[in-house]
């Protein structure tokens, strides 16, 4: 009779691949997700070629009287005709976006159909209060879900924003397991509102694992060390190997400087007179992207789901894990124009694109040109790791902390409950150096579902290894009182920094407070030297010192006393830029009792170790429904 019962409820689970549509007026929307490995550039069983922006059979000889092969049922990511293995939801890269009302409950049935590798699926930006266990963290708030098992999650919808929803086991993010959580508001407005963004990072040979493997042990191409490149301010990027960039799915390999493949691209089709909002995702495992788009300003909107007083400008950087919803009005001439991103490396021209299209267009690529930037008409891009671009290049910054919350909120200020941690994300160390935050490093996840397993978690660590200048493979745990005001101070500083981290955080939305940046040539827009406001502590000689107990350089700035910290209006965020040589300064309060990641979302530097524990309000949390999977290792 059980085994009957299960079978059915396989059954089902995997018969109903295609989403269903929620309406505004269900109170619960309902879902089948199916994670399973596919292969790009294949057409049922066709291998396709790209020409000229359309798809077609491997072995067409005759392009000019071929029909193209409909790019819809292709993952076709830089069209590279040596078919990667992906891993995806319901066969397509991004999957399906999830697109609910606020206010509903949301239940999603997720199958995995990989043969050899669990999974788990996190719903960024969400903060699961009252459901912690749904989170989605393999191995933090749920057992990872193995091969041929479904797991169903449930949750409401209470704050309306652009979401996503991703892996969280390994590298399966960027394997392709992801796609956009659109939360819509009931109240109508009157733009048009059908446009999301996924952008991503892309390398054609290598999947993520091999990366990262590349990347801790050694990243050689062709019997050649591969170089890394850097941002304008000299910070230091990864090398994973970046060879095309992606916009939903859709990116073209360039064999060499203006060549490309001719590979699909994304189209977003408008209507000349209209206003329309853009949701913008960085699904990407390492790049940020700075995206815009040809004589179409963007008017930001909301960041990380947040409404915020709208602001224009000429192009937005946009992070991995951070979303940027903008609106542009269609009101140029009817044509195509270009949408163009670009990652922040100085060396490379690492680009990608995709087409606004205007209704009653041709079917033709753009040929609009890039806004030349004037010391009359000044290019604003939003979010910069850095200060200044060059004084000739007539660009310039607008930081996370110049931006108001639409709702001007006040922030939690309780100088009764307040708690100050000081948190340092970077690479220290002499000869082993994992990514850590204060010098610790959460490489191993415990054994159990920490969070509906806590008497059985252990990190098998040996804490006395840890401390000033020391670095240890035990995570960082933050125990949270419930009510607590809790001020967070970010850091990438002392002789691990580097880089520029987006720090996410499960299960809160941050008020950003401050941003602290270097100090830069105003002239080049070159590093010149640390933010001194942070007193790292620890070894003397300044450069040597790791950061893993740092406090304020002026003491009377300790307990939520620091200068020009917005606590009217401060805009909210879920992960935020941590500038190389800075900090950041956020705020929460305790209030959402459950186990929640804290992480680097550059994926390879949270496989790296990045990530650490915020044990909130414990005697709080909830329990798991009834029957709740547990998980264990097994010793007779
Ligand atoms: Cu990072």
């Amino acid at each position: 009779m059980e085994l009957m019962t299960i079978f059915i409820l396989v059954v089902s689970a995997t018969a109903q691949t295609v989403t269903a549509v929620c309406r505004e007026t269900d109170a619960v929307c309902e879902f089948w997700l199916s994670v399973e490995n596919r292969l790009t550039m294949i057409h049922g069983r066709d291998l396709v070629v790209p020409h000229d922006g359309k798809l077609y059979r491997w072995d067409t000889t005759n392009f000019s009287s071929a029909v193209p092969v409909s790019p819809d049922d292709v993952i076709t990511a830089d069209g590279w005709t040596e078919s990667r293995m992906v891993a995806v939801v319901n066969g397509t890269m991004p999957g399906p976006a999830i697109d609910v009302f606020q206010g509903q409950t949301v239940v999603i049935h997720v199958a995995n159909h990989m043969m050899e590798e669990t999974t788990s699926l996190h719903w960024h930006g969400l903060l699961q209060r009252g459901t912690p266990w749904m989170d989605g963290v393999a191995q933090v708030s749920q057992c990872p879900i193995l091969p041929f098992q479904s797991f169903t999650y449930r949750f409401k919808v209470d704050h309306a924003g652009t979401y996503w929803y991703h892996s969280h086991v390994g590298a399966q993010q960027s394997m392709g397991i992801f796609g956009a959580l659109v939360v819509r508001s009931k109240t109508h407005q009157k733009v048009v509102d059908k446009h999301v963004m996924i952008l991503q990072d892309w390398n054609h040979d290598w999947d993520s694992k091999m990366s990262h493997m590349k990347m801790v042990y050694g990243m050689y191409k062709n019997q050649r060390l591969i170089a890394g490149t850097s941002t304008l301010a000299g910070i230091r990027y990864s090398m994973f190997h970046f060879q095309a960039g992606l916009i939903n799915g859709k990116g073209r390999y360039y064999n060499e400087p203006g060549r490309h493949n001719g590979a699909p691209l994304e189209t977003f089709t408008v209507k000349e007179g209209t206003s329309n909002r853009f949701r913008v995702i960085n699904a990407g495992a390492v790049y940020s992207f700075r995206i815009s788009i040809d004589l179409h300003p963007l008017t930001l909107v909301a960041l990380d789901g947040n409404d915020i007083k709208p602001l224009t400008v000429e192009s937005i950087i946009i992070n991995p894990g951070e979303r940027v919803d903008f609106t542009i009005l269609a009101n140029q001439q009817v044509d195509n124009y270009w949408i163009r991103g670009r990652t922040l490396e100085v060396e490379v021209n690492n680009t990608v694109e995709a087409i606004l299209h205007y209704e009653g267009a041709p079917d033709t690529e753009p040929t609009s040109s890039r806004q030349t930037c004037t010391p009359k008409d000044c290019c604003v891009v939003f979010n910069c790791p850095f200060l200044f671009y060059p004084l000739g290049s007539h660009t310039a910054c607008i930081t996370v902390d110049d931006i108001h919350s639409l709702d001007n909120t006040q922030v939690p200020d309780d100088k009764e409950h307040f708690k100050e941690y000081f948190l340092n994300f970077a690479f220290p160390g002499n000869s082993w150096t994992p990514g850590s935050v204060n010098g610790r490093v959460l490489q191993m996840f415990p054994s159990v579902s920490a969070l509906t397993q806590p008497d059985e978690v252990s990190f098998h660590c040996d804490a006395s290894k840890c401390g000033e200048d020391k670095l240890c493979k035990c995570p960082l745990v933050l125990n949270l009182q419930h009510g607590d005001t809790v001020q967070m101070v970010f850091l990438n500083l002392g002789m691990g920094k580097g880089w520029d981290h987006p720090i996410h955080m499960h299960g809160h939305q941050f008020y950003v407070l401050k941003m602290g940046y270097g100090r830069y040539n105003q002239t080049d827009g070159s590093f010149i030297g640390d933010n001194t406001d942070i007193d790292c502590r620890g070894n003397s000689n300044k450069s040597l010192s790791f950061c893993n107990d740092a406090t304020w350089s002026d003491r009377t700035w300790v307990g939520g006393n620091v200068p020009g910290l917005k606590l009217n209006g401060a805009p909210k965020k879920d992960t935020v830029m941590v500038p190389s040589g800075g900090y950041v300064v956020i705020r929460i309060k305790s209030d959402n009792p459950g186990l929640w990641l804290m992480h680097c979302h550059i994926e390879i530097h949270m496989l790296d170790g990045m990530s650490m524990l915020l044990n909130e309000s414990f005697p709080n949390v909830p329990p798991p429904p009834a029957g709740f999977p547990q998980c264990r290792s097994f010793r007779p």
